[in-house]
């Protein structure tokens, strides 16, 4: 008997809910090249489960045809964290926006990454709070005028990726929803990432902050304002590849022509596979427009995974002290009688 598994498509990943983003919303494409995605990992559709917090963005799981949770405000991460440890079997992906997982779910976020366990993070960057209608978020630029900031936000913003990084994250990697090949390379090399991969994905929310991420997207725009990241590869971009980023006298990096004098192996080479997050870091702090900001993997990186070593010590404990009986445990050591 063939135990292959019948070939999958985009397809047969599409859930018969009727979609609520608003047309032209950068959402669609990013649920597009989910759905092509997928077919292509080999794994049945019910070994996929989806779990999201609340936003635009977090309507997400409603579009699969997988598993999936809606769950709590900032707290698909720990949602997640239980599906994954009672469900090894399952990959498991959070969705979340810019709102959700780094104003009320900045905390949670933190620890899923810090412990490493295998799920794929994967955060739609609007810079705003798209679902109650145009708030400012912690990743709005310095001066943004929103509903909630009417006068320019004075709040520094954060940046997802150094946060990631800051939390050590084996895997961190960026893209933008039109860039449709980029996007689907990346979420690829996510699901196939052992550990948390953290993925940033500029996302156009046209209706309440159109065009925050033009600069990377648009053709003839971006490529003098993004640089594709490869491993072992120099940093070269522009619409003639003549530029190029390498370290200065002080470690800093800055933008070289490539000419007069200057050859490609004067430039900075990316290594994901750097032990040292600091070219990580380095590289997520180029921002526009003082630099080309880094698109693609920038850390990639082999630590323990959480839920592996979980089992590993419930099956140790198991081998020595044998099945667990929870009467007995609530009954035993220091316990008290409050009369
Ligand atoms: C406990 C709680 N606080 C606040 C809200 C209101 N709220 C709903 S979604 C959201 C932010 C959504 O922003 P983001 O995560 O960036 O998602 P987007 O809608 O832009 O995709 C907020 C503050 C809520 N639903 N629950
Ligand atoms: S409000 Fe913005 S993020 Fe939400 S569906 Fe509309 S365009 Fe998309």
């Amino acid at each position: 008997m063939s135990t292959l598994l019948p070939q999958l498509t985009a397809k047969d990943f599409a859930s018969d809910q009727e979609i609520r983003w608003c047309p032209r919303c950068g959402d669609y494409s990013i649920l597009a090249q989910m759905k092509k995605v997928l077919p292509e990992l080999g794994l049945p559709k019910e070994q996929f489960c989806f779990v999201s917090g609340i936003g635009c963005s977090s309507r997400f799981p409603y579009y699969m045809d997988t598993y999936g949770f809606h769950s709590i405000h900032g707290r698909a991460p720990a949602v997640a964290t239980g599906v994954k440890l009672s469900n090894p079997d399952l990959q498991v992906w959070v969705i979340t926006g810019d709102g959700d997982a780094l104003s009320i779910g900045g905390n949670h976020l933190m620890h899923a990454i810090r412990r490493n366990l295998d799920i794929n993070i994967i955060l739609f960057n609007n810079q705003i709070y798209g679902l109650t209608k145009g708030q400012y978020s912690p990743t709005s630029p310095l001066g943004a005028k929103t509903k909630s900031t009417p006068y320019g936000s004075l709040d520094n913003p954060l940046n997802p990726l150094s946060v990631a990084i800051g939390c050590e994250a084996s895997f961190v990697a960026r893209s933008v929803d039109v860039d449709t090949k980029h996007l689907a390379d990346t979420l690829r090399r996510a699901a196939n990432h052992k550990g948390t991969s953290f993925v940033e994905v500029y996302q156009d929310c046209n209706v309440f902050n159109s065009g925050a991420f033009y600069y990377a997207s648009k053709k003839g725009e971006k490529e003098e304002n993004i640089v594709y990241l490869e491993h072992g590869k120099p940093l070269i971009f522009g619409k003639e590849k003549d530029k190029g980023v390498r370290l200065n006298a002080h470690g800093r990096p800055e933008v070289v022509e490539l000419s007069s004098g200057i050859s490609e192996d004067d430039l900075l080479f990316h290594d994901e596979k750097a032990e040292d997050p600091s070219l990580a870091f380095l590289l997520a702090q180029m921002r526009h427009p003082l630099f080309p900001e880094p698109l693609g993997v920038l850390r990639n990186v082999s630590r323990p995974v959480y839920d592996e070593e979980v089992r590993k010590q419930v099956d140790h404990a198991k081998e020595t002290l044998g099945e667990g009986d929870l009467e007995k445990l609530f009954n035993s050591g220091d316990t008290w009688v409050v009369e």
